[in-house]
C-alpha cells in the first residue's frame, strides 16, 4: 500500500477509510461479504496486465501460459465443486452471466420468464429496465401474498400459457428453499431452457445447504461475491450440449478480453471452497439467519414468509408504518448497514420501499455467532422504535463499535486488510 499512499493519496485515503468503515460497522447487507487475503492478492496481482481473448489454449494472443494455469485451475474447480459438465468462468458479473445463459439458448425476441423484482427476483430476470425485458418479451412470476412462498401454480400456468423459451428461477432477496426440481419439469414440459440464477445461495449450494440446481438446469448462472466469498464476477455452468454455444456468446458476442485477475482470484475463491473449513462456515451462516430471525420475530417484527431457511430474511416494516428508506438511514446512523428492500405488493416506490433485507454472510466471516446475532435484532429494534432519535442512535453505535472492535474482519486469519 505504500506505492498508493506516495503516489495518490486521495485512492490511498478512499481505500483506508474504506477498510476502516467495514471493520466498524455491522455488515448484515446479504450480497456482500469478505473475501480472504489469499483472493485479494491474486485479485490485486500482474495477471491484471495480460490480453487473453479465448479460452485456455486457443487465445487470439501469445504468452498466456500462466494465465492458462489460472483459468484452467478455476474451471477443474468450479466444476469439482457443483459437479458441473462445463463451466465457463469469464463473465464480468452476474449481470453478464445471465445475459451469456439467456444468448446461448435463445435470440431477442424470445419470450423468458423470470420472477418480478417486486417479489424478490432481480433486474436481469425481465425487469423493464433491464436488457432482459427490453430485448426479451418478459413474463413475470412472484410469491404468494399468503405466505410469502413462490407461486409455483402460477409459474406454471404462464409457462403452460406464453410458452417461454426460457425460464429463470433464482431470487435476490427470497429467503426459503426453491424447489428447482418443480422448475426443471414445468421447463421439460413446454420446451423451454431452465436457467437458475444461484448467486445469492451458491455457497449454501457448494457446501450442500440448498438442494443443487445442477442436476435441474440446462444453465446455472452465478456471481462469485455473495455467499461464495470471492472476488467480485461472474460463472456460468452448462449442460455438454450447451457448452460451446455459451463460450461462444461470452466471447466474443459480449465481452472483449477477459479479467485474467479476477479469473485467478475465482480460482482461489472455488478452492476455498472446496474446503472442510468452508462447508462449517456456511452451516455458520445459515444457523445465525435463523437465530437472527427468530430474534427478530421475538422483537415484534414480520417476516416474509416468517423466517428463513437461507442466509437473509426480509422484514416487513408495513405495520409499523416506517419505510425501508427511513430504517436504512436511522441503521446507517448507529453503523449497522442493511439495504431497503421491496417487500411482496409493496405500495412503496423501489427506492423508498417497505422493508429492509438482512443478511448473515459477511458477519459469519469475521466469526459473529448466535449470541452477536440476538444483541443486533435488539440493537435493530432500539433503533427502529425510535428511527429519527439521534440518542438512541448514538448509543448503539456506542455498544455496536464496542462489539465490532472484538471481532478481526477475518475470525481465521489474524492480518487485516
Ligand atoms: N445487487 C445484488 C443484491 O444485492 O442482491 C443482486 O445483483
Amino acid at each position: 500500500m505504500s506505492e498508493l499512499r506516495d503516489r495518490d493519496p486521495v485512492i490511498f485515503d478512499a481505500i483506508a477509510s474504506e477498510r476502516r468503515r467495514q471493520l466498524a460497522t455491522l455488515e448484515l447487507i446479504a450480497s456482500e461479504n469478505f473475501a480472504s487475503d489469499a483472493v485479494l492478492e491474486a485479485l490485486g496481482s500482474v495477471m491484471n496486465n495480460k490480453y487473453a481473448e479465448g479460452l485456455p489454449r486457443k487465445r487470439y494472443y501469445g504468452g498466456c501460459e500462466f494465465v492458462d494455469v489460472a483459468e484452467d485451475a478455476a474451471l477443474e474447480r468450479v466444476g469439482r465443486l457443483f459437479g458441473a459438465e462445463h463451466a465457463n468462468v469469464q463473465a464480468h458479473s452476474g449481470a453478464t452471466a445471465n445475459m451469456a445463459a439467456y444468448f446461448a439458448v435463445a435470440d431477442a425476441g424470445a419470450t423468458l420468464l423470470g420472477m418480478s423484482l417486486a417479489h424478490g427476483g432481480h433486474l436481469t430476470h425481465g425487469h423493464a429496465v433491464s436488457f432482459s425485458g427490453r430485448l426479451f418479451k418478459a413474463v413475470q412470476y412472484g410469491v404468494r401474498s399468503e405466505d410469502g412462498r413462490i407461486d409455483y401454480e402460477q409459474m406454471e400456468a404462464l409457462a403452460r400459457e406464453h410458452r417461454p423459451r426460457i425460464i429463470v428461477a433464482g431470487a435476490s432477496a427470497y429467503p426459503r428453499v426453491i424447489d428447482f426440481e418443480r422448475f426443471g419439469r414445468i421447463a421439460r414440459e413446454v420446451g423451454a431452457a431452465l436457467v437458475v440464477d444461484m448467486a445469492h445461495i451458491a455457497g449454501l449450494v457448494a457446501a450442500g445447504l440448498h438442494p443443487s440446481p445442477v442436476p435441474h438446469a440446462d444453465l446455472v448462472t452465478s456471481t462469485t461475491h455473495k455467499t461464495l466469498r470471492g472476488p467480485r464476477g461472474g460463472f456460468v455452468l452448462c449442460r455438454k450440449a450447451h457448452a460451446e454455444k455459451l463460450d461462444k456468446t461470452v466471447f466474443p458476442m459480449l465481452q472483449g478480453g477477459p479479467l485474467m485477475h479476477a479469473i485467478a482470484a475465482k480460482a482461489v475463491c472455488f478452492g476455498e471452497a472446496l474446503t472442510d473449513g468452508f462447508r462449517a462456515y456456511q452451516g455458520r451462516v445459515v444457523d445465525n439467519a435463523r437465530a437472527l430471525a427468530a430474534s427478530l420475530e421475538q422483537h415484534g417484527f414480520d417476516l416474509v414468509s416468517g423466517g428463513t431457511d437461507n442466509h437473509l430474511v426480509l422484514v416487513d416494516l408495513t405495520r409499523r408504518s416506517l419505510t425501508g428508506k427511513v430504517a436504512e438511514e436511522a441503521l446507517h446512523r448507529a453503523r449497522i448497514p442493511v439495504n431497503k428492500n421491496a417487500v411482496p405488493n409493496d405500495p412503496q416506490k423501489p427506492w423508498v420501499t417497505s422493508g429492509i433485507r438482512v443478511g448473515t454472510p459477511a458477519l459469519t466471516t469475521r466469526g459473529f455467532g448466535v449470541e452477536e446475532m440476538r444483541l443486533i435484532a435488539g440493537w435493530i429494534a432500539r433503533v427502529l422504535d425510535r428511527p429519527d432519535d439521534t440518542d438512541t442512535a448514538r448509543a448503539v453505535e456506542r455498544e455496536v463499535s464496542e462489539v465490532a472492535s472484538k471481532f478481526p474482519l477475518f475470525a481465521w486469519e489474524p492480518a487485516l486488510r
